[in-house]
């Protein structure tokens, strides 16, 4: 199968993977490392996007959260994959989880789906086909300064707490906004950059399965992406991570 016509069967894979997260019930919880989870949905989730993206583009290479092998093709395709970006959200029922999967040719995301079960809202895209919201063509908003922004941030949970610049970038950002949310799940962060509910999400530290799906649903709706370096992302390690509406980005990488 082509690329290009992956959408709607990914699509239904999220919307199948979506009924395992809210249909489970009481979750088992396993801890991979300092406040960093992994349930028994995770892991199911998981088994059925590497079984189903397998069975119907089997060119791609799988990589996702829950895999050892967290490197990209040399030549050609890569999933990414986040069976459930904001595992702690799901765990305390916030409802504020995803299933994120994304496509790369090479180091570009091709293709990007991003699905909440609880509000039912999919975010897609393909590279020069848009970027969606429930069929809706979605765009980043139009603010021209951080004054009159909401901005998303996360904690970057996983990184050395006493180190982490995370809480003082916050403060200078605070300063020049309307006000900041943590939403807990930076693949959500990223759509609602996207569909223009925020003007720009900023991290000091997420991983490739965050931003896989993301990065192209941002693009196609018009926003920019970079580390807190200005430096392009790539896709190996955790890494610092800005998104927004393209405007106003010269004036957060002033406070970060
Ligand atoms: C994570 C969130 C965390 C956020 C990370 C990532 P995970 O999802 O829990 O709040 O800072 O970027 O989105 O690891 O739970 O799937």
């Amino acid at each position: 199968m082509e690329w290009q016509n992956l959408l709607e069967p990914v699509k239904a894979l999220a919307r199948e993977a979506g009924e395992l997260m809210t249909k489970a019930g009481e979750v088992t919880i396993h801890v991979k490392g300092e406040q960093d989870f992994v349930t028994e949905t995770d892991l199911a989730v998981n088994d059925l996007l590497v079984e189903q993206l397998t069975e119907i583009f089997p060119e791609g290479k799988i990589f996702t959260e829950e895999s050892d092998d967290h490197t990209l093709s040399k030549t050609g395709y890569t999933w990414i994959l986040d069976p459930i970006d904001g595992t702690s959200n799901y765990i305390f029922d916030l409802q504020l989880s995803c299933v994120s999967i994304g496509l790369l040719y090479q180091q570009e995301s091709i293709l990007g789906v991003v699905y909440n079960p609880y509000t039912k809202e999919m975010f897609y895209a393909t590279k020069g086909g848009g970027a969606f919201l429930n069929g809706e063509k979605i765009t980043v908003n139009p603010v021209e300064t951080v004054k009159d922004s909401i901005i998303l941030c996360e904690t970057n949970p996983y990184g050395d707490r006493t180190t982490s610049e995370t809480q003082a970038a916050i403060t200078r950002v605070f300063q020049h906004c309307i006000d900041y949310r943590v939403l807990g799940s930076a693949a959500l962060d990223i759509c609602y950059i996207a569909c223009g509910r925020g003007t720009a999400f900023m991290s000091e530290g997420i991983s490739p399965w965050d931003y896989a799906a993301g990065e192209v649903i941002l693009k196609e709706a018009g926003g920019k992406s970079t580390r807190w370096d200005n430096s392009p992302l790539t896709y190996q390690g955790m890494q610092s991570y800005l998104a927004s509406n393209i405007r106003v980005h010269d004036e957060m990488l002033s406070y970060l």
